[in-house]
C-alpha cells in the first residue's frame, strides 16, 4: 500500500485485520481523528497516559515538550502543541531524550575517588556526605580569605559550566560565596558572532522571519541539522522554502544536508565568507540597489563613507580570496538586493575563525543596507523573555578574576575560557576548588589534552568536583561527583528566542528523580546551608528556599500576566506562557480563534519616546536624541524613536568600541594564516550532525545506532593526489600531533578542506559510547539494558579530532578559531592503528603564546591593522574586570 494513502480509514482496516485491534479503545480512535498531539494512550490498556509538559535540553534550543508517563516510567516524548516555536515537533534527539533517564551507565549516587585521578576507583557516598564534604572544602577557602584579609582568595573557588540553563542559579551560588571565577563555554561556541552583533544593535543573534521570506543567504549554518534553534528554525525555513517558494543559497566548505537542500551551494575557502559578503555589499552599494534612506535614517554611517570603505572589496578581489566566481557574487548580490523581503542567516561557519567578529559584522551589514531589518520576511531582532531573580540577590565578588575574562580581550564580552589552563600554568590564577557543571572540556575544547593534563594535576587543581550524571571524560577525573538528575527530572525556568513569539517555559520533574538522585538546584541549596549553617557569613540568606520548587515560584509567581494566569502552578500544567493560539493543521501557522495567523509584530525598534522621556532631551546633527549625556533614541522625520540597543540607538555599522582598541570599526577582510598554507596542506573543519549533541548523546542507543563513526571527508582530487581511497586508514597531523582515522572520499567538500564530525570517538561517557557494552555494571550505575549488551551490531565508535585542533582565538570576539587548523593528511604509516591519538601539551603552549600576539596588546596587532586611523600609543591599558557578568 502507498504509505501516503495510509489515512485513518485504511489504518482501521489494517487494524481490524490484526489481532491486536480489539485493544484499541474507542477514546484512542477518537483521539486519532481529533487530536494533533497533547494526548496519548497506553498500547496495553488503552488508558490515557499522564501527560506532563517540560522543556527539552537535548541541545540548547529548549523546545517545548510533553512527556507521557505510564506506571511511573516515561514512555514517550512529544512536542508541546502550545509552544509557539516548537509547534508540536521534536527532533530525533528530543524524541529519544527519555533514554537519558534510563541510560544504564547513569551515575546513581555521589562518588568519592579512592584511586588515582582518572583511575576509575570510587566509593559510593550519600548526598548528605557529599554536600558536607564540598561545603567543608569551600569553607576552608572562605576562612582563609578572611584570615589573610585577601578577598582575591575567594576567586580560588572556580566554577566552570558548558551549558547553564539554571536561570541564574550558578551565578547566585558563586556570588553568594564571594567568587567571580566563573567560566562559561561561549568562546568555543559562537562568541564572535555575538561580539559582531551586540555593539551593532544590542542582541547577540538575529531571528529570521524564514516562513515569510523570499530569499535566504545562509553563511555557514547547517540550518536543517544543527542551526542554533534547529528544530524551530528548520521548521520555519522549510515553511519559507517549500511553502513560500523562497530561494535559499548556502555557503559551506562542505555539502552539509542544508547545503544539499539549497537552491545553490558555494564552497568558499575557509574563513573567506567575509570577503564575499563585503564584495556583495560593494555591488549593492555601487549599483544603486541599496536602501539609502534606511542607511541615512538608521545607521551611524553615510552612504559615501560605506562606498569608500567597500571600494577595495570588488567581486574580483573576493574571487581571488574565496574561490567563488566574481560573476556569481555579482548575480547573488543583485538577487538578494532586489528580492524583497530577504534575509541572511549565519552561524558558526564564518564566525569560528580568527577575526570572526568581522565576518559576522559584514554579513549583518547586507541586511541593513537592503533595509530588511525588522520587516515581515526579513532579518529580525530576537524575541525572548526574562524573569526576576528572587530577592535578596547576592552582589558580585569583591575582586575580579583574571581567568573569568582575560584582560587581553576587552571586547570579548563572552570571555575566553579556552585560555584558563594556560593562564593557570603561567601562574596567573590559583585554584583551590574547581567545580564543573554540564561541561566536558577534556572532550569538547580545542587541544583537549591540555585540559586533561591540567585537571589531572593535583597541584594545579587540588579539588575537582563534577555534578554530571554521566561519567564524561572530565567527570572521570574528578575527586567528588555529586550527580545531577536529567533534564526530565528537574526544575528550571526557560526562555529561548527560537521564533518570533516570545515565551517563557519551564522544566519540572516529569517523574520522581530515579533511585533517590537529587537535582543540582537542591545540591546548591544544601551546600550553601552547610557552608553557612547559622547564617553568620551572610551567605545563607540568598538560599532561603524551602526546596527547588519554592525557588521556581520565586522566579515565576509574580510576573505580570503570568501571575494572573496562575504563575508557577499554571506553568506546571501548561509548560509554556503565553499561549498565542493553535497550530493550524494545514499551514502549521499559529492561528487565533478565527483561524487568522497571530501577527508577531514587526518594527520593534520603532517604539516612540514619550513626552516625559523627551523632556530636556536634545536632537543632535547626527539625529541621535540625547539626554543627560546618553543617547536615548533616534529622530527620524519628525518622530522620536527608541531605536536599537547597541553602542548607540542606531545600527552601529561603525563600531567605536572596536576602534578604541585599534581594530577596524567597519568590517574588513583579514587574510588568515590558513589562507597561506602550503599546497600539500589542508584546513581541518569539524561539524555537528543532526542526531547528536556535542559530547552528550553517544550513549543514547537510538542515536548511536543511527550515527556512530566519523570518517574524514576528503575531495576525490585531494585523496587521489595522496593515493588515498575511500575507507583507507589515514593519518591527520597538525603541529600538535596526529590522529589515525579513515577517509570518506566525496565530491561534497572543498578540495583544500578535510572535515571530521564531532560527537564520536569517546574515551569515556559510558560503555556504549566506548563500545565496551559487554563489560559488567559498576555498583554506582543504573545498569541493566540487555538491549545494549546484546544487540549492538556496530564495531566502530569513530575518532575524536579535538586533541589536534590548535588553540587560536579571535582577538576581537574571543572565539576559538575552530576552522583554522592547518593539517596534512597521508596514508597511515606502518604500525598506525585506527583511533591512535597523539598530541603534545608543549606544542599547545606555543599556540597560546602565538594567539596572544594577535590580541590588542600583542605585537602583531598593529601590523595587522595598519589601516586604522588611531593614535597607537593611546590604546587603553589591559585591566582585569572579569567575573561580574
Ligand atoms: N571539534 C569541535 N569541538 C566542538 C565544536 C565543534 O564545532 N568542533 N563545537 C563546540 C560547541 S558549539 C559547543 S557549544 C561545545 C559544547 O561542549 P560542552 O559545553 O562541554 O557541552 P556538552 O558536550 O554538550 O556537555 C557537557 C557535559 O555535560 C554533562 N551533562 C550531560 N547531561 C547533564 C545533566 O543533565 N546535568 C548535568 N549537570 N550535566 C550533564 C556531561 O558530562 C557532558 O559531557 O562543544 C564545542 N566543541
Ligand atoms: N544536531 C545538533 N544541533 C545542534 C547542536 C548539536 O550538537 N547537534 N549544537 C547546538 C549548538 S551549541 C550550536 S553552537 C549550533 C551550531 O550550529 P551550526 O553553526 O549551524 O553548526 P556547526 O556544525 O557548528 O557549523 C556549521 C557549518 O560551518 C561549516 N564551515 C566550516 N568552516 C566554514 C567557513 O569558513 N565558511 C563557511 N561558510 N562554512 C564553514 C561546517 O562545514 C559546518 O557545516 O548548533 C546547535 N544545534
Ligand atoms: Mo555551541
Amino acid at each position: 500500500m502507498d504509505s501516503a494513502k495510509l489515512n485513518r480509514r485504511n489504518f482501521l482496516k489494517l487494524g481490524s485485520a490484526a489481532a491486536g485491534a480489539s485493544t484499541l479503545s474507542s477514546s484512542r480512535l477518537v483521539a486519532m481523528e481529533q487530536e494533533q498531539g497533547g494526548k496519548d494512550y497506553s498500547a496495553v490498556s488503552g488508558a490515557e497516559r499522564e501527560a506532563v509538559p517540560y522543556t527539552c535540553m537535548t541541545c540548547n534550543i529548549e523546545d517545548g515538550g510533553v512527556a507521557y508517563v505510564e506506571n511511573g516510567r516515561v514512555v514517550k516524548l512529544e512536542g508541546n502543541m502550545d509552544h509557539p516555536n516548537t509547534r508540536g515537533k521534536l527532533c530525533a534527539k528530543g524524541n529519544s531524550g527519555f533514554l537519558h533517564i534510563y541510560d544504564p551507565d547513569r551515575i546513581m549516587t555521589p562518588l568519592l575517588r579512592t584511586g588515582k585521578r582518572g583511575e576509575g576507583k570510587w566509593k559510593r557516598i550519600s548526598y548528605d556526605e557529599a554536600t558536607t564534604l564540598l561545603a567543608e572544602k569551600l569553607r576552608v577557602v572562605i576562612d582563609r580569605a578572611k584570615a589573610e584579609h585577601k578577598p582575591e582568595v575567594l576567586n580560588e573557588m572556580v566554577f566552570k559550566w558548558g551549558r547553564d540553563r539554571t536561570g541564574g542559579a550558578v551565578k547566585r551560588f558563586m556570588h553568594a560565596l564571594g567568587s567571580n571565577a566563573m567560566l562559561n563555554h561561549t568562546n568555543i561556541c559562537e562568541s564572535s558572532k555575538k561580539v559582531g552583533l551586540e555593539p551593532t544593535w544590542g542582541p547577540d543573534i538575529e531571528s529570521c522571519d524564514w516562513a515569510n521570506t523570499k530569499y535566504i543567504l545562509n553563511f555557514g549554518s547547517n540550518i536543517l541539522e544543527t542551526a542554533y534553534f534547529m528544530n524551530p528554525n528548520a521548521q520555519r525555513c522549510v515553511d519559507g522554502v517549500v511553502g513560500n517558494k523562497a530561494k535559499i543559497v548556502t555557503f559551506d566548505v562542505r555539502m552539509s544536508n542544508s547545503a544539499g537542500w539549497s537552491d545553490e551551494w558555494f564552497a568558499p575557502f575557509p574563513g573567506t565568507d567575509v570577503a564575499i559578503a563585503l564584495a556583495m555589499a560593494h555591488v549593492i552599494m555601487n549599483e544603486g540597489l541599496a536602501d539609502e534612506q534606511f542607511i541615512a535614517d538608521w545607521t551611524n554611517v553615510e552612504v559615501q563613507q560605506l562606498k569608500d570603505h567597500l571600494k577595495p572589496y570588488t567581486p574580483e578581489f573576493a574571487e581571488q580570496e574565496s574561490g567563488m566566481k566574481a560573476s556569481d557574487i555579482r548575480r547573488i548580490a543583485r538577487e538578494f538586493a532586489t528580492t524583497k523581503p530577504a534575509t541572511t542567516f549565519s552561524y558558526r561557519g564564518p564566525c569560528k575563525h580568527v577575526y570572526g567578529a568581522y565576518q559576522e559584522a559584514a554579513i549583518n551589514m547586507l541586511n541593513v543596507i537592503t533595509g530588511n531589518i525588522e520587516v515581515k520576511g526579513g532579518y529580525c531582532l530576537p524575541r525572548g523573555m526574562g524573569w526576576p531573580q528572587p530577592e535578596p540577590v547576592p552582589p558580585a565578588g569583591a575582586t575580579a578574576s583574571e581567568i573569568a575574562a582575560p584582560p587581553e580581550y576587552p571586547l570579548a564580552s563572552h570571555a575566553v575560557s579556552t585560555h584558563a589552563p594556560y593562564m593557570i600554568r603561567k601562574g596567573r590564577a590559583k585554584v583551590a576548588v574547581w567545580m564543573h557543571y554540564y561541561d566536558n572540556p577534556v572532550y569538547t575544547y580545542p587541544s583537549s589534552h591540555v585540559w586533561e593534563d591540567l585537571l589531572k594535576d593535583e597541584q594545579a587543581v587540588p579539588f575537582l568536583v563534577s555534578f554530571s550524571p554521566y561519567m564524561s571524560e572530565t567527570t572521570e577525573l574528578s575527586d567528588l561527583i555529586i550527580p545531577d538528575v536529567t533534564y526530565l527530572e528537574r526544575h528550571d525556568p526557560e526562555s529561548m528566542p527560537s521564533g518570533l513569539y516570545p515565551c517563557l517555559s519551564i522544566r519540572q520533574p516529569v517523574i520522581k528523580p530515579l533511585g533517590g538522585t537529587q537535582e543540582f538546584r537542591q545540591t546548591l541549596i544544601d551546600v550553601i546551608r552547610k557552608v553557612d549553617p547559622d547564617g553568620s557569613l551572610g551567605i545563607k540568606q540568598y538560599f532561603a528556599f524551602k526546596d527547588s520548587e519554592a525557588w521556581m515560584r520565586a522566579h515565576l509567581d509574580n510576573i505580570p500576566g503570568l501571575k494572573e494566569a496562575g504563575g508557577w502552578d499554571y506553568m506546571k500544567k501548561k509548560g509554556v506562557w503565553p499561549i498565542y493560539g493553535k497550530v493550524d493543521p494545514v499551514t502549521a501557522k499559529i492561528v487565533d480563534k478565527n483561524g487568522n495567523e497571530v501577527d508577531p509584530g514587526y518594527g520593534l525598534y520603532k517604539g516612540e519616546l514619550s513626552a516625559a522621556e523627551m523632556a530636556s532631551a536634545v536632537v543632535g546633527d547626527d539625529n541621535l536624541i540625547r539626554k543627560d549625556g546618553h543617547a536615548i533614541g533616534v529622530h527620524v522625520r519628525g518622530k522620536n524613536y527608541k531605536g536599537f540597543g547597541g553602542e548607540t540607538p542606531k545600527i552601529n555599522l561603525y563600531k567605536e568600541s572596536y576602534k578604541k582598541y585599534g581594530f577596524n570599526p567597519l568590517p574588513v577582510y583579514k587574510r588568515l594564516h590558513a589562507r597561506d598554507k602550503k599546497a600539500n596542506e589542508l584546513v581541518l573543519t569539524t561539524y555537528k550532525v543532526n542526531v547528536h549533541t556535542q559530547s552528550r548523546t553517544a550513549s543514547v542507543k537510538y542515536l548511536a545506532e543511527l550515527y556512530h563513526k566519523n570518517p574524514a571527508w576528503m575531495n576525490p582530487k585531494t585523496a587521489g593526489a595522496r593515493g588515498i581511497k575511500d575507507g583507507d586508514l589515514i593519518r591527520v597531523s597538525s603541529s600538535l600531533g596526529y590522529i589515525v582515522t579513515r577517509a570518506h572520499v566525496t565530491e561534497g567538500i572543498h578540495p583544500d578542506v578535510v572535515a571530521i564530525s564531532t560527537a564520536c570517538g569517546h574515551s569515556a561517557y559510558g560503555r556504549l559510547a566506548q563500545l565496551k557494552q559487554q563489560e559488567a555494571d559498576a555498583d554506582w550505575m543504573l545498569g541493566g539494558d540487555p538491549d545494549i549488551s546484546n544487540n549492538v551490531w556496530w564495531n566502530d565508535k569513530g575518532v575524536h579530532p579535538n586533541p589536534i585542533i590548535k588553540l587560536a582565538v579571535d582577538p576581537i570576539g574571543g572565539s576559538q578559531g575552530w576552522y583554522d587548523t592547518v593539517v596534512t593528511v597521508e596514508k597511515a604509516q606502518p604500525g598506525d592503528k585506527y583511533g591512535d591519538v597523539k598530541a603534545s601539551v608543549e606544542e599547545s603552549m606555543k599556540d597560546y603564546e602565538e594567539t596572544l600576539r594577535y590580541a590588542y596588546v600583542g605585537d602583531l596587532h598593529r601590523a595587522n591593522h595598519k589601516e586604522v586611523d588611531i593614535d597607537w600609543d593611546s590604546l587603553p591599558k589591559p585591566t582585569v574586570h572579569g567575573g561580574g557578568h
